[in-house]
């Protein structure tokens, strides 16, 4: 392997995804922490650790400054960015080619390119790759009402510079379009210092679905399957999974393709991920690139065998790839739960705090990338994102099976987490069957008011309570075995306790 020292330019789980790679390559590896991360798992599992500043991102793991000067002081040859901070910052990307760094991901004229929406779509159409019906550039307000007619109601208005539907408005009625336009600019405005917008054929209940690439910088590319990720609240992804329910072999074809034309047309190189949307009849539409590696890549791992962060490593040493498109095989399927120190119970607020008791899952085809462990207190600073666990089955059925038994098995105490949430999910008949869209959240739990209050828990609790007090009472009678005699109370007591964590 080329690299001798790698800086992971992140914190949590994904900086630990990132140290591992290095670990098993032998490639010695940097941590940088902020100060409410002195006592990070990340900083205590990696080679050697600096501090790039104070608590909040801004200044620490977003100041290209200190996070260069820990790379030029450590001596790392190369920085990996994980996900989020820094990882799209075309600005870092081209600071780090001109230090000698190698910034493991895209070239930073690539990040620029595909940074905006509008130019996305642009290279999608001049090489024949479907976006949704509507208008391209900058309309005016006159302009989009025209593209409106001309299109057909609904329709969607998006913000060029947006994300995550920031600014995105759906207007089903003509008297609505112009207050909507409006909103949009301002809102985009506010949140983007930009107030360009686009419209698109509003799409109902379409799929998420992505598509990975990897390409090296020979000039090959290749596809390596898609997620599906549709599960999500409030554009914020909650679930994922390979391959998806509604793709089949030909049609993986035609959007990996698809794919890999976009890629090659933007100059791509390292690993991405191309956004699309697919409709009720299995139609899709580009979306957007993703130039970073994602926090879901671990279910294409799981069902591709392939190491996704070994192989940015060795595109950014300039090695060639080392699989052809015909190498590429789906084996199985793949769930992954994020993990949120969140509580589902009161509309999903963070739930920031120390994590007092901890028992995490294991077994056949589970796989956890966690953060945490007992006594660290997550702060309130960052993403409540804690740990992300993923299963793998023969099919979608067992992977679904493995996940529901692998967060019967987790418990952790002291924080509220999306846990619960997830056991429901994966008892949901139309999550079990493959039928979920974008709106599968909003349908199965925000239509039943109090699916999550708290009214509703403290009477779950209550049954609980009784529950566990019938069913110990039951156990009290059992006899034992081998006397035949009832089991004494202090031994089943004792058992009881143990199996507490
Ligand atoms: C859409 C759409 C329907 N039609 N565009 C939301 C965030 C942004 N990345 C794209 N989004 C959508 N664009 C058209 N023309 C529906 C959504 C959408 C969505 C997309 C992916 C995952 C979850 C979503 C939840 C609500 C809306």
């Amino acid at each position: 392997m080329v690299f001798g020292k790698i800086l992971i330019a992140n914190r949590g789980e994904i900086a630990i995804r990132l140290i591992r790679a290095c670990r098993e390559l032998g490639i010695a590896n940097v941590a940088v922490f902020s100060d409410a991360d002195r006592s990070s798992l990340h900083v205590r599992y990696a080679d050697e650790a600096h501090c790039v500043g104070p608590a909040p991102s801004a200044q620490s793991y977003l100041n290209m400054d200190t996070i260069l000067e820990a790379a030029r002081r450590s001596g790392a040859e190369a920085i990996h960015p994980g996900y989020g901070f820094l990882a799209e910052n075309a600005e870092f990307a081209h600071r780090c080619e001109a230090a000698g760094i190698v910034f493991i991901g895209p070239p930073s004229s690539a990040i620029r390119t595909l940074g905006s929406k509008t130019s996305g779509r642009r290279l999608a159409t001049g090489v024949g790759v479907p976006v949704v019906p509507g208008a391209i550039e900058d309309l005016s307000d006159a302009e989009a009402e025209a593209c409106a007619r001309q299109v057909g109601l609904p329709v969607v208005i998006k913000a060029t510079a947006g994300g995550g539907g920031k600014g995105m408005r759906v207007v089903r009625e003509p008297a609505d379009l112009h207050s909507a336009i409006r909103a949009a600019r301002s809102e985009a405005a506010s949140a983007f210092g930009d107030s360009t917008i686009y419209l698109e054929k509003y799409l109902s209940a379409p799929r998420h679905v992505e598509m990975q690439i990897l390409a090296d910088r020979q000039g090959h590319t290749i596809y390596l399957g898609e997620r599906e990720c549709s599960v999500q609240r409030r554009h914020q992804k909650v679930i994922e999974e390979a391959p998806s329910p509604i793709v089949d072999e030909p049609l993986r074809r035609r959007i990996g393709e698809a794919a890999v034309r976009l890629a090659q047309a933007a100059g791509y190189v390292n690993a991405g991920t191309m956004e699309f949307l697919v409709d009720s009849d299995r139609n899709f539409y580009f979306l957007e690139v993703n130039t970073r590696l994602q926090v879901e890549h671990p279910v294409t791992e799981m069902v591709t065998g392939l190491d996704l962060v070994k192989e940015q490593f060795a595109i950014a040493a300039g090695e060639p790839l080392r699989y052809r498109q015909e190498d590429v095989v789906i084996r199985g399927a793949a769930i992954e739960c994020r993990i949120y120190a969140e509580d589902p119970f009161q509309n999903f607020v963070p739930s920031p705090g120390r994590i007092t008791g901890l028992r995490e899952p294991g077994g056949g085809g589970v796989r956890l990338e966690s953060g945490v462990y007992v006594g660290y207190e997550v702060p309130v600073h960052y993403d409540p994102l804690i740990a992300k666990l993923i299963t793998w089955g023969r099919d979608r059925l067992e992977a679904a099976q493995r996940m529901r038994r692998a967060l019967m098995e987790y418990t952790i105490h002291g924080i509220q987490t999306t846990i619960p949430f997830h056991q429901r999910v994966m008892a949901d008949p139309d999550f079990l069957q493959g039928k979920i869209d974008t709106t599968f959240i909003d349908r199965r739990f925000a239509g039943r008011p109090h699916a999550w209050d708290e009214s509703n828990r403290d009477v779950a609790l209550v049954a609980a309570a009784l529950y566990a007090h019938l069913r110990d009472q039951a156990h009290l009678a059992t006899r034992s075995p081998q006397t035949g005699r009832a089991e004494s109370p202090w031994k089943l007591a004792a058992r009881r306790a143990a199996l507490r964590p």
